[in-house]
């Protein structure tokens, strides 16, 4: 270990994010040092990962995979941990500067809250974890002093619009949607997409479950929720636009009227290494946005009778309480369902309208509330899917 170069956690580090987040770093480093990586499965990448970067310690989340691990790393000065709270764990190492939250899902809540609770900065790309517990993260972080830095593209261009701007009044965040591989479908065409179709996204290079929320709209929802929280606004101060060409990230309109943009080309390592640089910029090598050969940006209201699942999320953030994790805990199963064909694309929206009905409402959940929402939800999907 270093003294001098930021000491960095990635939890979730053989996801996309991850991976990416291990490409800026290798390109820096002199300013950042890989203190802990953590996988939920893929454990060959995370030895991979191990032999290259020589991190402190590694975890797996899949218990059974410890021994492989162990064995494949047993040369090295690397302390081999797992099972989901070691996870936790590791998150609230004290050496560690900044904890990358890459993970997928619900399962980035509890590391994400240890990391809070340690005072870690936060990179937070693991989106599920505002969504569900948004008002008990923000309370925590300003309780513990830890700093969270949004790495989603558009929260990143929102929080880089804002710099600056110190208390100056926000009128609303404008938040752009690509409109995902089905923005020009018709209902009936809707009907008979597949997962294989759906993962084709037009812009962005990204993981399975996320592309499947970005084809269905719910990712925007999920994004809406999470500006709610990183950013203090009501929900009418939210509005999303549908940009195909994902040049403009998303936008802040100010009290005065003015709107401020951050434009760029679709890479996830630009919103990454920002987040692990803030406030400073540093030099990239990253290609850069041509206005000669797109000439055009596009705008267009997102569909909302297409693509229910936005308007769904905008239900659950006005509701508040465990809707959000009500939205999310459905939303999982359904994708994992769809990914294996075994419903419909409009079907998702379906079950999903039908959980938020029937689970339980809890108007000011603690932890616990969010923990018993997300499994009794998982089980009350899985038996309207029979
Ligand atoms: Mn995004």
């Amino acid at each position: 270990m270093t003294e001098n170069k930021k000491q960095i956690a990635i939890l979730g580090s053989t996801g996309s994010i991850g991976t990416q987040a291990l490409e800026v770093i290798a390109e820096n480093d002199s300013l950042f040092e890989v203190y802990a990586l953590t996988a939920n499965n893929n454990v060959d990448l995370l030895i991979q990962q191990a032999q290259k970067f020589q991190p402190e310690m590694v975890a797996i989340a899949n218990e059974s995979l410890f021994q492989t691990l162990k064995t494949a790393l047993s040369d090295l000065p690397i302390k081999v941990f797992a099972g989901a709270d070691s996870i936790a764990q590791v998150a609230e190492m004290q050496p560690i500067d900044i904890v990358l939250t890459a993970m997928v899902g619900y399962s980035g809540l509890k590391p994400t809250i240890n990391a809070i609770k340690a005072g870690k900065k936060i990179a937070l790309a693991n989106k599920e974890t505002l969504v569900v517990a948004g008002e008990l993260i923000c309370e925590l972080a300003s309780k513990y002093n830890s700093q969270i830095i949004p790495v989603d593209s558009e929260h990143s261009a929102i929080f880089q619009c804002l710099a600056g701007e110190g208390n100056n009044p926000i009128e609303k965040l404008i938040l752009t949607a690509s409109g995902g591989p089905f923005r020009t479908k018709s209902m009936q065409e809707l009907e008979h997409v597949t997962s294989a179709q759906a993962l084709k996204h037009p812009n962005w290079d990204m993981g399975a479950k996320i592309t499947i929320d970005s084809a269905s709209l719910m990712n925007k929802g999920f994004e809406i929720i999470e500006a709610k929280w990183l950013f203090g606004v009501t929900p009418d101060q939210i509005e999303v636009v549908v940009h195909p060409q994902s040049i403009i990230h998303s936008m802040v309109q100010f009290a005065d009227g003015s709107i401020k943009a951050q434009l760029g080309m679709p890479d996830m390592k630009l919103p990454i290494q920002y987040a692990l640089t803030y406030p400073e910029r540093i030099k990239t090598n990253f290609p850069r946005f041509d206005f000669s050969v797109c000439s055009q940006f596009t705008f267009e209201r997102p569909d909302m009778e297409r693509f229910r699942n936005l308007e769904y999320a905008y239900y659950a953030m006005d509701k508040g309480g465990n809707m959000p994790c009500i939205l999310n805990a459905a939303n999982e199963v359904v994708v994992a369902e769809f990914l294996k064909d075994k419903i419909g694309f409009l079907q998702m929206s379906d079950i999903i309208e039908d959980v938020m009905g029937k689970a339980d409402f809890i108007a000011k959940p603690i932890y616990e509330d969010y923990v018993k929402t997300d499994a009794l939800v998982r089980i009350l999907t899985k038996e309207l899917i029979k």
